[in-house]
């Protein structure tokens, strides 16, 4: 340590020192040197006892009044420092109004919403009307009035999500198709017949891969009246897919069995993507299925209390997620469900 400075001499030095501290980390560091437990003129009022007890009050004096006087100096700078940062974040965040907003994008319908708003809208073009039921159903409405036996496949667990005990009535389940609407409409008809509706929702099942999502879309159609042929049913469907599609298009029925129809058929249109040339898309047969329908099963209308003797109709049903991907030349089901805004936003005109 170099020979001690006389209180008066350090004051000089003292009161520079927090005027060229450059920021409040380094005037705290003055602050510690000078005034600090173990700072400068701490240390000297602690060695007042070495002096002459005469001398003692006057050196004491002179020394709280330079600790005093630091202690301004440091208190001024830090106001000083302190104002300064403040100037400083409210010129960094200052927001220059001038500048052109971020704009606000538009929305617009999701794929399968645009799909099924075309679809409701044909069907009602040619006199069906639009309905909506619940997607947790009960056995009968999903099942036992469509004609599925008991032992029906389609009602094991691993096809069907069924809703535990108490977080519903027992023997809840999601609906596997919207068929259960076209129950509830055609024995809320209460025999005022005809009758001609579609129902478009959510259906759920036990499946998961690259074409099955446990939870899709689907429309299905019922129409009862007396005299209703198969012929009317191929007329229907063959006149909405070329509307759908907006193009000239084959049809053919394939045979297939469905409980709550009789007979069945299983509907093929010309391959969209190669127009029946046969593609990876249409695995080369260039057709490529849309639907299922039939002729209403005698069964299916008495669970209705409609009279099979007087009545016929005709019901199809078809996938909304998979006829929005051949509309619109989407090739995994699943990028429909992820919400990811790149594929969305190609959309978005519609
Ligand atoms: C299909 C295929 C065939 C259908 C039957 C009914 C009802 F409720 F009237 F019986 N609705 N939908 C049906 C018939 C659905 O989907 C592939």
């Amino acid at each position: 340590m170099p020979a001690r400075e006389a209180p008066t001499d350090l004051t000089g030095r003292a009161l520079a020192e927090p005027a060229a501290s450059a920021d409040l980390a380094r005037l705290d560091e003055v602050r510690v040197r000078w005034l600090g437990k173990k700072g400068v003129l701490t240390e000297q009022l602690k060695s007042l006892g070495a002096l002459p007890v005469a001398e003692r009050p006057a050196a004491g004096a002179r020394i709280n009044e330079a600790k005093v006087a630091v202690q301004t100096a440091i208190d001024a700078r830090r106001a000083e420092l302190e104002a300064g940062e403040i100037k400083q974040k409210l010129t960094a965040g200052r927001i220059d109004v001038t500048l052109p907003g971020r704009g606000e994008e538009p929305g617009g319908l999701h794929p399968v919403t645009r799909a099924r708003l075309r679809i409701e809208q044909l069907f009602r073009d040619v006199g069906f009307t639009v309905a909506q039921g619940p997607e947790i159903e009960d056995d009968f409405h999903n099942f036992t009035a469509l004609n599925h036996p008991p032992d029906h496949p389609a009602r094991a667990l691993h096809d069907t999500f069924y809703i535990e005990k108490g977080d519903a009535p027992d023997g809840a389940l999601l609906r596997t198709h919207t068929s259960p609407v076209q129950i509830r409409s055609l024995r809320a008809a209460g025999g005022r017949l005809p009758l001609a509706v579609i129902a478009p929702g959510r259906v759920y099942r036990v499946d998961s891969d690259a074409t099955h999502t446990p939870m899709f879309h689907q429309v299905e159609g019922l129409l009862v009246d007396t005299d209703v042929s198969f012929a009317n049913l191929k007329s229907i469907l063959h006149g909405f897919m070329e509307a759908f599609f907006e193009r000239d298009l084959a049809m053919r029925l394939r045979p297939s069995y469905f409980p709550f129809v009789e007979p069945g058929a299983e509907v093929d249109i010309t391959c969209v993507e190669c127009g029946g040339k046969g593609c990876r898309l249409c695995k080369h047969t260039g057709w490529i299925e849309v639907l299922g329908c039939g002729m209403v099963h005698p069964n299916v209308l008495r669970s209705c209390e409609v009279d099979p003797e007087h009545y016929s109709g005709y019901a199809f049903g078809m996938g909304i997620d998979r006829l929005a991907m051949l509309r619109y030349g989407v090739n995994d089901l699943r990028l429909f469900f992820e919400s990811d805004l790149r594929f969305l936003r190609q959309f978005r005109g519609g």
